[in-house]
Formats: C-alpha cells, sequence, structure tokens
C-alpha cells in the first residue's frame, strides 16, 4: 500500500529541506517506500478534515490504509520498524538506536527551534538581543556533548540508523547560524548525511513542490 504523507503547499524555507515532511520523505527513500504527498494550506491545516489527522493542526501527517499518524518522529519510527534499512537487527543496538532518536528530537532539537523562535517570532523584542547569546550557548552545550561523542565516527552508533537520520535533520536546523560550523565534526557528519542518495531524492522531491519540477517520490 503506497502511503500519503501531508506537506506545506506554501512553506517559510519555500522546499529547501527545513519543514519536517522532509524526514519523512528521507525514511521513505531510504527504505525505497513510494509515497504519495498532499499538500496543505495554513488555513487547511487547522481545519476539521486534516485535524482529524492531526490533532495541532501541522505537517507532517501519514496515512496507510487505515492508519494515520503524526508527529515526524513516531512517523518515521514506524517506516524504520516496518522496513529494513534504518535500524538494526540486533536487539540492544536497535534499542540504542532508539535512543538517539529520542535524543534528537528530545534533546537536541529543543535548543535549536529556541533559536529560530527567538529570531523569527521574538526578534522584534526589547529583550531579544540580550537572550541571543543565551540561546545559542545553550546550544553550544549540547553539541559539544554531541561531537564527543559522534568523535570521529560517520555515524553515532555503528551503522546509519533512523537516529542519524532524525539528528541530521535537527542539525540542519541550525542553518545560516554558524553554530554548526564550530564543530567540524558535526559538521561533516550533517554532510554525510545530506551527502546520502536517498536524502538528495527526499529534497528534491521537497523543493520540486515550490520549482515545480517534476517529484521523485
Ligand atoms: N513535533 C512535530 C512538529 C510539527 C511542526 O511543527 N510542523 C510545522 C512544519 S515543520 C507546522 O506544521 N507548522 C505550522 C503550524 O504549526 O501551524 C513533528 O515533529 O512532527
Amino acid at each position: 500500500m503506497i502511503p500519503t504523507i501531508t506537506a506545506f503547499k506554501q512553506s517559510p524555507d519555500r522546499g529547501r529541506g527545513l519543514a519536517r515532511d522532509m524526514r519523512v520523505r528521507w525514511a521513505l527513500e531510504e527504505v525505497g517506500q513510494p509515497y504519495k504527498v498532499r499538500l496543505v494550506s495554513f488555513t487547511e491545516m487547522k481545519e476539521p478534515a486534516h485535524r482529524v489527522l492531526h490533532p495541532f493542526g501541522q505537517i507532517p501527517t501519514y496515512e496507510e490504509g487505515d492508519l494515520a499518524l503524526f508527529e515526524s518522529g513516531a512517523i518515521v519510527f514506524h517506516i524504520a520498524e516496518r522496513h529494513a534499512g534504518l535500524l538494526p537487527d540486533d536487539a540492544n543496538a536497535r534499542a540504542r538506536a532508539i535512543a538517539w532518536m529520542f535524543a534528537a528530537l528530545n534533546t537536541v532539537e529543543p535548543p535549536i527551534l529556541d533559536l529560530s523562535n527567538a529570531k523569527m517570532v521574538e526578534g522584534d523584542k526589547p529583550w531579544a538581543e540580550e537572550r541571543l547569546p543565551l540561546v545559542r550557548d545553550r546550544i553550544r552545550a549540547r553539541l559539544g556533548q554531541l561531537s564527543a561523542c559522534l568523535d570521529d565516527a560517520d555515524w553515532l552508533d555503528g551503522a546509519f540508523s533512523a537516529g542519524d537520520l532524525l539528528m541530521v535533520s535537527v542539525l540542519l536546523r541550525l542553518g545560516m547560524s554558524g553554530v554548526l560550523d564550530e564543530y567540524p565534526n558535526l559538521a561533516a557528519y550533517v554532510a554525510r548525511g545530506e551527502a546520502r542518495p536517498a536524502y538528495k531524492r527526499a529534497f528534491d522531491a521537497q523543493l520540486a513542490v515550490f520549482t515545480g519540477q517534476p517529484q521523485t517520490g
């Protein structure tokens, strides 16, 4: 059965990989699962038809037969559980890869999102400039720990896994902030993720929504 995911009809970054359907597209591409995409506008996301799929009125969602899922992490986990290639077979290695999925979303992503909010949502507040260094330092604290943990390995725990897929996706949100470049091994880690053919196919498919080029998904 071909799953259907939802993605932005209009995206703040115009399809340059930051919207969270990208993680789901990437996971689907890694496991070779074709998928369909339904684009939704900001208005449509808040309407009852979409709220049935996503209680918070956001993207991405995932529909497959009578299963409907929301939350990019849960969707990537579902894909990883049902297909080979994103979680190791060994039970302990699998549990550790899942721990990295949670770490990406629960420990590393929050301070990174704080920086986006500090710039985009709170940028005009009188205290915004004063707060930014604190927000950046909280990111640095996490990146320093992650950098030490990765050391000179290619991936976080053995072979590439859903944990790396989510961690790279989260780190990419640092975008032009320059913070990632302070940690050369993490910058190289992200570049390795972006160089994966499945990442490129997913990126091209998301971008195609805005450039009108044919999608690969
Ligand atoms: N924790 C959720 C976050 C979902 C989320 O924030 N989606 C954004 C797009 S990346 C969205 O729909 N924003 C529009 C809105 O919240 O109204 C996930 O990982 O799926």
